[in-house]
Formats: structure tokens, C-alpha cells, sequence
């Protein structure tokens, strides 16, 4: 039993052993002897939260008092990765918690295992939203992170004769011990119905909606805390529940059970999955219910907590950025403006001004299929209000265009909130610019690009409201979490772990790149964090793993554009070199892939088959054993990438130039001393930048060369005829070499990439494969390849998310941070 009077925060191990045997008794209900391994794992969350809260009371105090400007991040997605880890790291008890449970016979590994990890995200736009948010934290930036619970996260991913099963990933089953909920600050959200003149007919309002259909935002909020800091922000996140009446009790009583809460189970479809199904009609509106959803909550929190402190409208700007992650929370911008000026009576005038100077958006792709669009049929009746909205800030807009513009009709009509053909429809990307007065990509490249050809028109028209913050990663998880082993050899030599929130430093290690001694122990870490990575995939799949070979890695979502395909293309190429004779020297190389596609992009999914056939016939084949091996590890998430990232040597960046926005798994992998093997997209630039020309592997086309290539015909056949190591790699493919001889497997992946090869494949493909030998040579040459990694860690100090922070500070937010005092 926990003796009495004991503080919830201990300061000595022997009072935080009794915080847990109190938590333990009164929150879990059980005794020492009787709990189960989940009860253990629960209680020390718990334990940990309580830490937490005391600084969060301090912080909530603290900003109560300075009033500042907040920074509300709203995102529809988070991949805030495994809790447990990171807030023994930031609450320091570690050690404590290490000794406490290995004298119980607890192992920390197990303990991790329970902890689940919160997959409310697909990718890079995701896990960039948390190390943002970890960052601010730890900066002491005033911030709330915005975002939507949702009963099922990014699905689980297995396969099945190769190819990709997804299934339900169901993260709160037993429960979610970090969060906490909130109803009393839920809201109420309209759908559907009709607007009607509040106060004369103009559409400027103020004008009543009133929707037809109505769900509750439920929120619940999980704490964010600051490395080395008082701080510990929130990022809350809205559940959509039926209203109070919906239980149809009659029914119920009438045996018709399913009925009797179909209602219920209607309105708590708005959060029960990430990402639903898009393909039909149905899903596409639920989609945008889920955005309506998320930005409606979130503007009526934010209102709420201006009006704790503040009463002037005009204010609201002073007090309150809103950061647009991406498109989907852009209904806030009509969202805004409909409280403002139908519910708070402010004149639209006022209204727009005030709306403008609040939002800032960040545009995170240069696809121009990813630049969302919605029917305006469906808008008018989802949400009818807003519409009308929509279309006055576009009237005025196009009016203020044609002033400044006339009679110049091609601009109006691409620059226009509504498509015209062939449907009719709005235009998110447009309205975000619009409604905000800064607009930012997320790596050089990608912001210039976004200048000259995406959203070349509105930069002309507004230079001033373009930036560029480039994309950074939290070191905290992605070095000292991930990689305990590195973060204590770099801070055995920079004496101390001050990198970890000034990556800067990282520079001292350049002193030693050349150093004997500790180019032996930077190798060592490697290969013991490559014999934990042989071990996992060992269990996971079966494939075992040599830790002395390369490790090769490409791990990201599957997407045509990233060109997995490529990699497979270079695979297969050095499995017919080691067929075609068995004693060539090689350099021992393990290709690790990992990643989802998403459920209904086909290409991607018969891509990834292809991997995994490539894999089966080369792991399979004895005269190819010790030279080559493949492996896809399923079901890629922040926990993997935390796994994988460590072990790489070689990090594979080769998206067709003018294609990746920024990538952040590029950043991680260089942090971790993988040197990166690459295109110049994204931010690959920048990193070849800083750690030198000597440290990075380039090839393949620039942006510029690429789009030129295709405007000058580019003929994929070409390459096909000219290259007989390109000619073989593809007739084994087509050939059936990988499918048991049958030839239609993989037809279309060769016919499409024979045929119009959308993303250059061919045409890099000679370029790769021959910078992939120079790779080979540089890694006979141990000393020189491990000064390469050693620089490659010293030399990113500038990828720290908390760098990322302080440009959006800068340039874009002008915040200020408050700090928080200790007790
Ligand atoms: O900015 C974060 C991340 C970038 O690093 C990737 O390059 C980019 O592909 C990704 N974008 C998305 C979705 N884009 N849209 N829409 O995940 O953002």
C-alpha cells in the first residue's frame, strides 16, 4: 500500500516509487500483487501525466498572466509517435523508472511495447505537425496544436501473397492513459439546412444558418511538453458524438436494436477513421464533414480563450496566428468570418481584415492533383452559409483583381476561388491564400517552385506574403530516443547534451570525423543498432539480416513519385550481376524497404508487390546469399522509423526532382549518419548543401532538366533500347522471373513505365545505378566512409525542428516566448 501523505510529484526515487504504488492503488484499483503487466504500464503513465500537469498548471498560469500571442496550429493529422519514451526523457525518470521496474523483474522494453502508438496521421505532413509542436514546446512558445481523435488511426498494414492488407487500427482499446477530456468545453456543429437575412438582405451578413443536422465536439487533449523546460503545451483533439436525443429508447424497447442507435453510430462517423474512403460520393462528404468539423471546434475553442483575457475584435490578430497545415483545415478562413460577422456582429469589412491578418498557411506538396478542390454543389448544401461567404470574399477579390488587372481574364479565371470547368468547384489552395497573410513551402526548392509555377500568379500579385521555413525534425526523438547510443558518443564528445536543444552544436563533431578512436566507436554503434534492426526483422518476417553488410534503406509512404520503383530497377540490376557471375566482388548490402500506400492508389500497391516478390526470389536464392538481401518491414510507423533510422548507412532520397516537397525522413536519416543518396528535390538540397558535395551521393535529373526533358519528348523506349543492364532488369521483370514465370504480374508496371514513364524513371535510371557503384566504392574505403557519416551528423545541426520554429517566429508568427517558472 502507498504510505500517506506523500506528494504526487516526488523529487527522490523512494517518493516516486510511492507515486506510483498510490496511482497503482487508487487510480488503477489494484495492489503490487495482483498487477498485471498493463497495470504497471498504465500506473507509470499515469504517474508520468501527474508530472506533467504540474507544469501544465504552471504554464496555463503563466500565459494567463503575459496574455501573449498564441500560435493555434490546425492540422488534420499528428503523428505524435509513442508517448511513454519521450516523457520519461522529459519528466528525468528515466533511471528511477529503470530501477524501480527491473528490481519487480519489469523489463523497459516491455514496458514500451504497451505503450501504443497514435496514429493520426499518413506521413511526412503529420509528423512534421508533432515535431513542430514538440518544439514550441520546448522554445516556450504560447501554442495549441488542433486536430481530430480519430477512433481508427492510420490502418495497420500486412501482406498478403505480397501484397498490402489493411486493418483497422483500433489505438484506444485498452484505453489512452495520456489523455484527458474536456466536455465541458464541447461545442455543437451544424450541417446541411438553409441561411436566412438576419438584419436586411445583403449576403454580408450578419445572416442566420440554420443547419438540420447537429453532432457535439468532444474534446479530450494530451500534453505536450518542452525539452529542458517548465513548458508543457496541449494538443487537443476533437471526437464527434451524437446529440443528447439521439438514443431512439422506443425503439430499442421494440427489439430494433440496430435502428434504435443508428442515429448515434451516423453523427460519430465524422471521427471514426483517418482518411475515409474518398472513392465515392459518400465518402467524399464525410471527408469534408471532418474538415468542417475540425475547424468549426477549434475556432469556437480559440474564440473562447481570446475572450478570457481580451473583449476587442481588433485584437484578435494581436493575440491569436492561426498556421493552416495544408488545405484541409481551410474552411476555418469562411469559418472565421461566419462567427465574426453572423455571430459576434462584427462588419465584414472589419471581419476580412481581421481574418487575413490571423491565418497563415503552409502548402506542403507542388502536385497539382494534391491541391484539393470541392463540388460547389456539395458545398452549398453541406454547408450553405459558408458558401455564400466564399463567394463574397471572391466577388471582392476579383474586383480588387480587375482593378489592379483589367480586362485581364486568364488571371481572374485562374485565380478565382471557384473552377469553372469542367465542374464547378472551390478551390482550397486559393482561398488559403486569399485569407492569409503568409503563404510558406517547406523547403527552398519548394517554395521557389511554389513562386514560379504552382501559385506563380498569386506571388506576383502578393511577393510579400511568400516565405520559405524549410522542414526540420525533433532531435529528441529522432537522436536521443531513437539512437541512445549515438546521442551518449556525441555527448561524450561535446561534452555534454546541450545539442539536444542547440543542434548547432553538432558542428564540434567535425573535429573528430578524422579520428581514429572515435570513427571505431561511431562504427560500433552502428553495427549494434543494426544487430537490434536483424533481430526485429528476424522475428517480424523471417529474413535474417548480416549487420557487417550496407544497410540500404528507403522508408517512406509509397508513392509513384518517390520512385520505389527506381530503387527495385537498381535491386533487380545487382541481382543480375550477381547471377550473371556469382564471383563478382560485391559489397554485402541489405535493402530495407518500408511504407504504406494508400488503399485505393493501385500503382503504388503493385509497386510495392513488386518489392516484395524482388525480395522472395532474391532471399531466396543461394548464389546471391551473403551479398544480397532485401526486406520490407510492414506496417512503417513513427515506432519503426525510430528503429530503422539508426542502422541506415545509406538513406534513399530519389523522388523525381521538382516532386518532394521538402521530406523530413531524409533529415532524420542524415541526423542519424546515413549519407543520403539523392536527387536535388526538396530539402536534399539544402542537406547536400551543408554537409558538402563529398558527403552526399547525387544523380539524376534537376528540376529544370526534368521538366525540360519531358517538354522536349521524352522517350522512355529509348533508354530501354540503348541500355542492355536496363533492357535485362526489365524482361526479368516482365519475363516472370519474380512471379513464378508468370508474365502479367507485373505487365503494367513495365508497360506504364515503357510507355509514358510519368515520373523519369528510365531516364535516371543509368545515372543512379552508376552513382550506386560509386557508393559501393566509397564503402570499401571503412575509415572514409565513416568520416562521411560522422560529417553528415555534424554537419545537420541546421534540420532541428526548433530551427524550423524560430523561422516561423521570425518571419511569420511574431510571437514571443514565456517562460515558465519553476515551482
Ligand atoms: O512538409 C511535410 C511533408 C514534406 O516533407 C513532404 O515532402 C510532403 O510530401 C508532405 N506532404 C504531404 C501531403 N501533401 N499534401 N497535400 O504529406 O509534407
Amino acid at each position: 500500500k502507498p504510505g500517506p501523505n506523500i506528494r504526487r510529484v516526488g523529487t527522490t526515487v523512494e517518493d516516486f516509487e510511492q507515486n506510483l504504488l498510490s496511482n497503482l492503488y487508487f487510480q488503477r484499483g489494484t495492489t503490487i500483487e495482483s498487477a498485471s503487466a498493463g497495470d504497471a504500464y498504465h500506473t507509470l503513465a499515469v504517474t508520468l501525466r501527474d508530472r506533467l500537469v504540474d507544469r501544465y498548471a504552471r504554464t496555463v498560469a503563466a500565459h494567463y498572466e503575459t496574455n501573449p500571442r498564441f500560435v493555434y496550429y490546425l492540422s488534420a493529422e499528428y503523428m505524435l509517435g509513442r508517448q511513454l519514451n519521450q516523457n520519461l526523457l522529459y519528466t528525468g525518470t528515466e533511471q528511477w523508472t529503470r530501477e524501480i521496474a527491473e528490481a519487480r523483474g519489469l523489463s523497459m522494453e516491455t514496458l514500451a511495447t504497451l505503450d501504443v502508438e497514435p496514429g493520426l496521421g499518413n506521413g511526412g505532413l503529420g509528423r512534421l505537425a508533432a515535431c513542430l509542436l514538440d518544439s514550441m514546446a520546448t522554445l516556450d512558445i504560447p501554442a495549441v496544436g488542433y486536430g481530430i481523435r480519430y477512433d481508427y488511426g492510420i490502418f495497420k498494414q500486412t501482406f498478403q501473397n505480397g501484397e498490402q492488407v489493411e486493418r483497422p487500427d483500433d489505438w484506444t482499446f485498452y484505453g489512452n492513459p495520456w489523455e484527458f477530456a474536456a466536455p465541458d468545453d464541447q461545442h455543437v456543429v451544424g450541417f446541411y439546412g438553409k441561411t436566412e437575412s438576419a438584419n436586411g438582405d445583403s449576403m454580408a451578413g450578419p445572416r442566420r444558418w440554420i443547419p438540420s443536422e447537429t453532432v457535439r465536439g468532444e474534446p479530450s487533449h494530451m500534453l505536450v511538453p518542452g525539452y529542458g523546460t517548465q513548458t508543457v503545451n496541449i494538443v487537443r483533439l476533437w471526437r464527434a458524438r451524437a446529440s443528447r436525443q439521439s438514443f431512439d429508447l422506443a425503439r430499442f424497447g421494440a427489439g430494433q436494436y440496430g435502428e434504435a442507435v443508428q442515429h448515434i453510430a451516423l453523427s460519430e462517423s465524422i471521427s471514426k477513421v483517418l482518411y475515409p474512403d474518398d472513392s465515392t460520393e459518400l465518402g467524399r462528404e464525410l471527408r469534408l464533414k471532418q474538415q468542417y468539423f475540425l475547424v468549426s471546434c477549434s475556432l469556437r475553442d480559440i474564440i473562447r480563450r481570446f475572450q478570457f483575457r481580451n473583449r476587442d475584435w481588433d485584437a484578435f490578430p494581436d493575440k491569436v496566428v492561426i498556421q493552416l497545415n495544408d488545405t484541409h483545415p481551410v474552411l476555418a478562413i469562411p469559418e472565421l468570418m461566419r462567427l465574426l460577422v453572423d455571430e459576434h456582429q462584427v462588419d465584414w469589412d472589419r471581419a476580412w481584415s481581421i481574418t487575413q491578418r490571423t491565418f497563415a498557411y503552409t502548402c506542403h506538396t507542388l502536385l497539382p492533383e494534391a491541391l484539393e478542390t470541392w463540388p460547389v454543389a456539395l458545398m452549398e448544401r453541406l454547408l450553405p452559409r459558408h458558401m455564400e461567404i466564399i463567394y463574397l470574399i471572391n466577388h471582392v477579390f476579383l474586383r480588387d483583381l480587375d482593378m489592379r488587372h483589367p480586362g485581364d481574364l486568364r488571371l481572374m479565371r485562374d485565380l478565382s476561388l471557384i473552377q469553372e470547368e469542367p465542374e464547378r468547384r472551390v478551390r482550397m489552395a486559393n482561398l488559403a491564400v486569399v485569407g492569409s497573410h503568409a503563404v510558406n513551402g517547406v523547403a527552398e526548392l519548394h517554395s521557389r517552385l511554389l513562386a514560379e509555377t504552382t501559385l506563380r500568379d498569386f506571388a506576383s500579385l502578393w511577393p510579400e506574403k511568400f516565405h520559405n521555413v524549410t522542414n526540420g525534425v525533433t532531435p529528441r526523438r529522432f537522436v536521443r530516443l531513437a539512437n541512445p547510443r549515438l546521442s551518449s558518443l556525441i555527448s561524450a564528445h561535446l561534452g555534454g547534451d546541450g545539442w539536444l536543444t542547440d543542434l548547432d552544436q553538432l558542428a564540434g563533431l567535425e573535429a573528430f570525423a578524422d579520428d581514429n578512436a572515435m570513427r571505431e566507436r561511431w562504427r560500433d554503434v552502428k553495427r549494434l543498432n543494426k544487430v537490434d534492426l536483424a533481430a526485429y526483422a528476424a522475428r517480424t518476417t523471417g529474413v535474417v539480416l548480416d549487420p557487417q553488410a550496407m544497410c540500404d534503406v528507403m522508408i517512406k509512404r509509397f508513392h509513384e513519385y518517390k520512385r520505389q520503383l527506381l530503387k527495385v530497377l537498381h535491386v533487380v540490376t545487382l541481382y543480375n550481376r550477381l547471377r550473371d557471375d556469382p564471383a563478382a566482388t560485391v559489397v554485402p548490402r541489405t535493402v530495407v524497404f518500408a511504407g504504406k500506400a494508400a488503399p485505393g492508389y493501385r500503382a503504388a500497391k503493385l509497386v510495392m508487390k513488386l518489392v516484395n516478390a524482388v525480395a522472395d526470389t532474391v532471399n531466396n536464392d543461394p548464389r546471391v546469399a551473403g551479398a544480397l538481401r532485401v526486406v520490407f518491414l510492414p506496417d512503417y510507423n513513427v515506432t519503426r522509423a525510430e528503429l530503422i533510422v539508426p542502422s541506415a548507412d545509406l538513406s534513399e532520397q530519389i523522388s523525381l526532382a521538382g516532386k518532394e516537397a521538402s521530406g523530413t525522413g531524409n533529415m532524420k536519416l542524415a541526423l542519424n549518419g546515413a549519407v543520403t543518396i539523392g536527387t536535388l528535390d526538396g530539402a536534399n538540397i539544402e542537406i547536400r548543401d551543408r554537409v558538402g558535395a563529398d558527403n552526399f551521393f547525387l544523380f539524376g535529373y534537376n528540376a529544370e532538366q526534368a521538366m525540360s526533358a519531358r517538354r522536349s519528348g521524352y522517350s522512355a523506349r529509348s533508354f530501354y533500347d540503348q541500355d542492355p543492364e536496363l533492357r535485362a532488369v526489365l524482361d526479368a521483370i516482365s519475363g516472370g522471373v519474380f512471379s513464378s514465370g508468370d508474365r502479367d504480374a507485373f505487365a503494367s508496371v513495365v508497360d506504364s513505365v515503357l510507355g509514358w514513364d510519368e515520373y523519369l524513371c528510365l531516364g535516371d535510371y543509368r545515372s543512379y545505378v552508376d552513382c550506386q557503384d560509386t557508393v559501393e566504392r566509397a564503402w570499401q574505403d571503412r575509415e572514409r566512409w565513416t568520416s562521411m557519416s560522422i560529417r553528415n551528423t555534424a554537419r545537420s545541426g541546421f534540420f532541428s525542428s526548433d530551427r524550423t520554429v524560430r523561422d516561423y517566429c521570425r518571419g511569420i508568427w511574431n510571437v514571443e516566448p514565456v517562460r515558465v517558472p519553476e515551482e
